[in-house]
């Protein structure tokens, strides 16, 4: 920039000293013939050729010029001094005059540089009444100019620098004058001093207003600012909700007890999102997880009361064990909650299907469930957090058995709009049920407002915009926003070996070759995770980039899930023939494209596993949140590897620095897949870093935290609102 500003004043300033010699050049030669005008006319006249020889050698007699010839109007020269040179002749010159006849003669004069220095060369017509006698050229010197140009320029460029200098610190000066004034207006403003009030700044105001309350609000000053951890989450739930523990009803169990053939017991963490955002949730609070049993081991396994003891090294909490049929959970799982409300819920091709009979048991199982939570509770306002899609009837069922209890639900799934969910031949009730939360939580502001919209549309009941809460039967229920995540620090990650010794031991059980790149893919088996998609997304690339065939493979482990429903059948048959077509059409030798293993696997492999690949891609065609792709920047603390991310998951609204692709467009997925092979190490190492920053602070602490936070404000208010006997509504 500087360099721009001095150049550009050098520039002007040559120019200008440039312009002031010719001037000056111009007037003392105007000036000299001025002075020999007559003498010369009449010397033309008389033809008298020596007289005018002498004159011209008296005017070149001046030290500026150097040279004079005197020129006829047919071109001719009338008299030279000696060294005018022959270039410059009055045939040459009398065409630089211009004008069609002599008559229309105008002085001219040029600017010439020559290696021997500068010249200025000038012509004027002399006229006698009009008439055209001929024209005198003068040729000046200039080289005298250049010096002093020099020392001109140097002058002027001291002198535009210190001005220059000077503007910056007046300048300066005057910013931070208006600066402080600035803030010390906007500082009393804050503080509310009454003399104070600018509207240019109330935006503002309001916006730092705004976020000062949730700070407060979220970041109470007893427990401490900064990032959610367990104990921070454990003295939120002591200090304001007065609880000791939580009870947590969900449909899967944290901890499954399964029966080996040789007789022993093995404790499984089953693959389930719930699960592995909650878990580290209750180790944290204590309390009762109210959950189906349903490991080969557990009515062996559990206490008189069915309830056993977690996790089974530390043991801080304990696992009710729920007993159901299996026509009760064929219908109510399967069923209803699986046939019905999964396929509802997600935008993923799959026609719910929706039985009278499976209906019936949702109800049944809900109930039982309500009546187990009732036996838990030891005060008669206890916390419970109610999870997900398959107990949308549980909350109001325990509203009115336990009228002062808090009740949290979280839908862990995506929230249709109203169209869609009125597909559902009960989804009234399902809303009516979920109402009888204290709050509903979402992953995102979008299923919340399609809730909203339900409830506006389907139920008699007023919303409040404002505050996202629906008011019906004198109860207020909050509907918020959760984005759920992991754990962190992860304590799979803690336990997981270093990325080299991790890639080094998968490679070796894969017998991959050692250059060889790996990408990994960890979900349910489940179509609406797009499985298939990303399988052929590796088929794309391999077609369009054959340099990497031979050098990458995928590996997908997929647990087989709800495999007694039809269209998880069919799934695993669909999976399974694709991954063979590939692999018989690129497989060499050893290597294979795909590797397809259909297990589940423990949290310390699929810790390893992540640490060892290069790429993660989750494809999934729908999904809430996706904790896989959270799971896998948590465990790179190396800062490597390359997560692509569908965009139709939650966790595409909050992961930016992801490969965000669409994964029906097998083309994108496919360049996205190259990119992540080709992406440097310091880009992947930002990324990385930037991701981990972000999930490190939005972690699964903080996703309970203000959910509880925000029941003990509404909680608060109730009381209060009790105290004050209004009976119209109980809320804020
Ligand atoms: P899920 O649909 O179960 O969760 P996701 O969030 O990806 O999906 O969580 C899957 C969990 O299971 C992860 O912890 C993963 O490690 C584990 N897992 C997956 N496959 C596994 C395998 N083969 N072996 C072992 N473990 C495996 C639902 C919603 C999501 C939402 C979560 C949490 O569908 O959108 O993110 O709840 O709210």
């Amino acid at each position: 920039m500087l360099a721009l500003l001095v150049s550009a004043a050098w520039i002007t300033v040559t120019h200008t000293t440039r312009s002031w010699f010719e001037k000056d050049v111009a007037l003392r030669s105007e000036l000299a013939v001025n002075g020999a005008r007559r003498a010369l006319l009449d010397g033309i006249e008389r033809g008298d050729a020596h007289g005018l020889s002498e004159l011209l050698a008296d005017i070149s007699r001046d030290e500026r010029i150097l040279a004079a010839t005197l020129c006829l109007p047919d071109l001719r020269t009338l008299g030279a001094t000696r060294d005018f040179p022959p270039a410059l002749d009055c045939a040459h010159i009398g065409q630089k005059l211009h004008g069609d006849s002599p008559a229309n003669w105008q002085p001219w004069s040029k600017f010439t540089e020559l290696p021997g220095g500068d010249i200025y060369v000038s012509a004027f017509p002399l006229f006698r009444e009009n008439r055209p006698l001929g024209f005198i050229v003068l040729i000046h010197d200039l080289s005298y100019t250049s010096p002093r140009e020099r020392s001109t320029r140097r002058f002027l460029l001291i002198a535009f620098v210190i001005l220059a200098v000077l503007a910056s610190a007046v300048t300066l000066l005057g910013v931070r004058l208006l600066w402080r004034r600035w803030s010390d207006a906007l500082r009393r403003m804050a503080l509310g001093e009454a003399d104070v009030r600018r509207p240019e700044f109330m935006p503002l105001l309001k916006d730092m207003r705004a976020l000062l309350d949730r700070l407060a609000h979220e970041e109470s000053s007893e427990l401490g600012g900064g990032r959610w951890s367990p104990q921070r989450l454990k003295l939120t739930l002591q200090r304001h909700l007065h609880g000791e523990r939580l009870i947590v009803v969900a449909n899967r169990e944290p901890y499954i007890h399964d029966r080996l053939p040789d007789g022993g017991i093995r404790v499984l963490h089953p693959a389930s999102g719930l699960v592995s955002a909650l878990e580290p949730v209750m180790r944290a609070c204590s309390g009762v997880w109210v959950a189906h049993g349903a490991g080969s081991a557990d009515r062996e396994t559990v206490d008189a009361r069915d309830h056993v003891r977690v996790p089974p090294d530390e043991e801080s909490y304990f696992v009710r064990r729920m007993w159901l049929s299996p026509e009760e959970e064929k219908g109510y799982y399967y069923g209803l909650a699986n046939e019905g409300l999964w396929p509802l819920c997600h935008v993923a091709h799959a026609r719910p299907i929706f039985r009278v009979d499976d209906w019936q048991h949702y109800r049944d199982v809900n109930q039982r469930f309500a009546d187990a939570v009732v036996q838990e509770a030891d005060t008669d306002d206890p916390v419970i957090l109610v999870q997900d899609y398959h107990f949308a009837l549980l909350p109001k069922l325990l509203r009115e058995r336990l009228p002062r209890a808090t009740v949290i639900t979280f839908w862990h799934i995506p929230w249709p709009n109203a169209e869609q969910i009125s597909i559902c031949p009960w989804h009234k009730e399902l809303i009516e049920g979920l109402l009888g939360s204290s709050i509903l939580g979402f992953h995102t502001q979008f299923h919340c407002n399609n809730f909203l919209d339900a409830a506006d549309r389907f139920l008699e009941s007023r919303i409040d915009r404002e505050d996202f809460a629906v008011v019906q039967n004198s109860r207020r229920t909050l509907i918020r926003p959760y984005p759920i995540s992991v754990e962190w620090p992860s304590r799979w990650a803690k336990a997981a070996p270093p990325a080299d010794l991790a890639r080094a031991s998968v490679f070796a059980e894969l017998k991959l070759p050692p250059g060889c790149r790996l990408g990994v893919g960890v979900d349910r088996l489940d179509y609406t995770k797009g499985i298939e998609e990303r399988f052929r997304a590796v088929e794309r690339l391999l077609e369009r980039e054959p340099q990497w065939q031979g050098r990458f493979s995928f590996l997908q482990i997929a647990s087989p899930s709800r495999t007694l429903i039809e269209r998880y059948g069919a799934l695993n048959a669909d999976v399974e023939a694709l991954a063979n077509r590939i692999n018989e059409r690129f497989a060499t030798g050893e290597w294979s494209p795909i590797l397809l293993q259909r297990r589940h696997a423990e949290p310390a492999e699929v810790f390893r596993l992540y640490r060892a690949a290069d790429i993660c891609y989750v494809s999934s065609l729908h999904d809430g949140m996706n904790l896989v792709a959270k799971e896998f920047i948590a465990a790179r603390d190396d800062e490597r590897g390359v997560l692509i991310l569908s965009k139709f998951t939650g966790a595409a609204r909050e992961l930016a620095e992801a490969l965000i692709v669409n994964p029906y467009d097998t083309e994108e997925a496919a360049s996205a897949l190259a990119a992540a092979l080709a992406m440097p190490e310091e880009e992947q190492r930002a990324r990385m870093y930037a991701m981990r920053s972000l999930v490190s602070e939005l972690n699964v602490y903080r996703w309970a935290g203000r959910m509880l936070l925000d029941a003990s404000r509404l909680r608060r208010s109730e009381q209060l609102a009790g105290l004050l006997g209004r009976r119209d509504e109980i809320g804020r």
